[in-house]
């Protein structure tokens, strides 16, 4: 593929700022990574992370939070479990959403995130999530065995 002329001029002109140095960036937030919300289902302690801990630590949380124990958060309930992951750690929040739009909150969405981080940080797929895995070395991705 030939570069047509403005392209081109355009290339030309992202190369000639290249040179100059970034403005100075505003002060970030301190970023955790959201293992914590992981971290945070390891009962035994034994930096493993196994899916069955999570998916207990979950019930266990639905039913804390679930305070007129229908099984399923309403508006009040998910405002308070969302106002104490906020508090908690606001880089890491993830909010309750009422996805599957029943007006309320079911185990499947409480569960949502939890799970889905568990599914990106389980590499190797063997249901449970290990230091290796929580904790990868810098520039190398964890190894699959
Ligand atoms: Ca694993």
């Amino acid at each position: 593929m030939r570069l047509t002329l403005p392209c081109a001029i355009w290339i030309l002109t992202l190369a000639g700022c290249a040179g100059h140095s970034p403005p100075p960036r505003e002060e970030q937030p301190e970023f955790r990574p959201p293992r914590g919300i992981l971290e945070a289902y390891d009962h035994d302690h034994d930096g493993t992370v196994m899916r069955s801990e999570m998916e207990q630590g979950l019930r266990a949380d639905i039913a804390k939070a679930d305070v007129k124990h229908t099984g399923c958060l309403d508006a009040d309930e998910a405002r308070a479990v969302n106002d104490q992951r906020w508090q908690q750690d606001q880089s890491t929040y993830s909010p309750l959403v009422d996805f599957k739009g029943q007006g309320c909150i079911d185990f499947d969405e409480f569960s949502a995130t939890a799970r889905s981080l568990f599914e990106q940080m389980d590499v190797n797929g063997d249901g449970k999530v290990e230091p290796k895995e929580l904790r990868p070395q810098r520039g190398r991705p964890p190894s699959r065995d």
